[in-house]
């Protein structure tokens, strides 16, 4: 019979063969004519599913949320320097996404994975916060530079009031709160911060459409899909910063001598 010849690549979210476009074989036409809008689109070709009204909105809130945060920021600011250096869009983009990671705005998926332990085990959140600083560990999406208990980020009341009315449970972000309640005793700065709320509350969502099993939902996050979220989210101010340099015509940037302590050799 007819031997067919193994494939070299395989993909499972999208497909341009036929007359149509699909998204998870949804052809692109319904995606308009049911205006999925863009959290529709990113269900369909990151979880593969049609995701009830209140998951899309959601994610379509942290786009939001996480769109821009000042020009003052790590990311910001790389892409705001690159662009000053006279580089093109996509470099300064580029420049400016690679510093996401732990410590700025990609705290995200390793957040969701610490506060879904901690609930699996039951482990009560003094004990979590007690092992984390046995173990010398910082605690993901715990601790803000600049937002406080005096100065709280409204980014995160917003996530959390659209979690606590849509979704059937929020266990996570109780979770979660509960150990803000802990870490801010030993400092005000030691909120729950936007990547760690969004994380506890993606997962409480996840959870509540009953789409996908336990073990997919922990599967997503260990991929990354949560920091794609917030890279995608952020791509948006990136991107406006950049053209604003370019409009206002900034030159290239220097940093002042006097705003660098040197340390000769020999203290170093
Ligand atoms: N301590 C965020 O640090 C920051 C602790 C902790 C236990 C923790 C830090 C951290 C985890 C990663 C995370 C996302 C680096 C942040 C974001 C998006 C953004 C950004 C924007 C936007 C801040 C002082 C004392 C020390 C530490 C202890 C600190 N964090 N203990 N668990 N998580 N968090 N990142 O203020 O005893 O004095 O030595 O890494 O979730 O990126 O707007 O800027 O939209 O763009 O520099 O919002 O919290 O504090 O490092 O000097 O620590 O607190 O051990 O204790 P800070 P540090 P001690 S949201």
């Amino acid at each position: 019979g007819l031997v067919r010849k193994p494939s070299n690549f395989v993909s499972s979210i999208s497909d341009d063969r036929g007359d149509e476009l699909t998204y998870a074989g949804v052809p692109i036409s319904q995606v308009f004519k049911q205006d999925l809008g863009i959290g529709g689109v990113i269900s369909l070709l990151w979880f593969r599913r049609q995701l009830p009204v209140y998951a899309t909105k959601f994610i379509e809130m942290v786009i939001m949320v996480t769109a821009d945060h000042g020009p003052a920021v790590a990311g910001a600011h790389n892409a705001i320097v690159t662009a000053r250096a006279g580089k093109d869009m996509i470099s300064s983009l580029a420049s400016g996404l690679l510093t996401i990671g732990p410590r700025f705005g990609g705290a995200l998926d390793a957040a969701a994975l610490m506060f879904m332990e901690g609930v699996r085990s039951g482990e009560d959140a003094a004990s979590f916060v007690a092992r984390m600083r046995n173990e010398k560990k910082l605690i993901m999406g715990i601790g803000h530079r600049v937002k406080s208990l005096k100065n709280p980020d409204q980014r995160v009341v917003i996530i959390k009031e659209y979690a606590k009315k849509h979704f059937s449970s929020t266990a996570v972000l109780d979770y979660a709160l509960e150990i803000e309640q802990v870490t801010t005793q030993k400092r005000s700065t030691l909120i729950l911060n936007v990547d760690g709320c969004i994380a506890a509350c993606f997962v409480d969502m996840l959870r509540s459409c009953s789409a996908f099993e336990e073990t997919e939902v922990t599967e997503m996050i260990e991929n990354g899909c949560l920091n794609g979220l917030f890279t995608v989210g952020r791509s948006i101010g990136f991107v406006g910063h950049i053209l604003d340099q370019k409009r206002l015509k900034q030159g290239l940037y220097r940093h002042p001598w006097d705003d660098i302590s040197y340390v000769n050799a020999d203290d170093a």
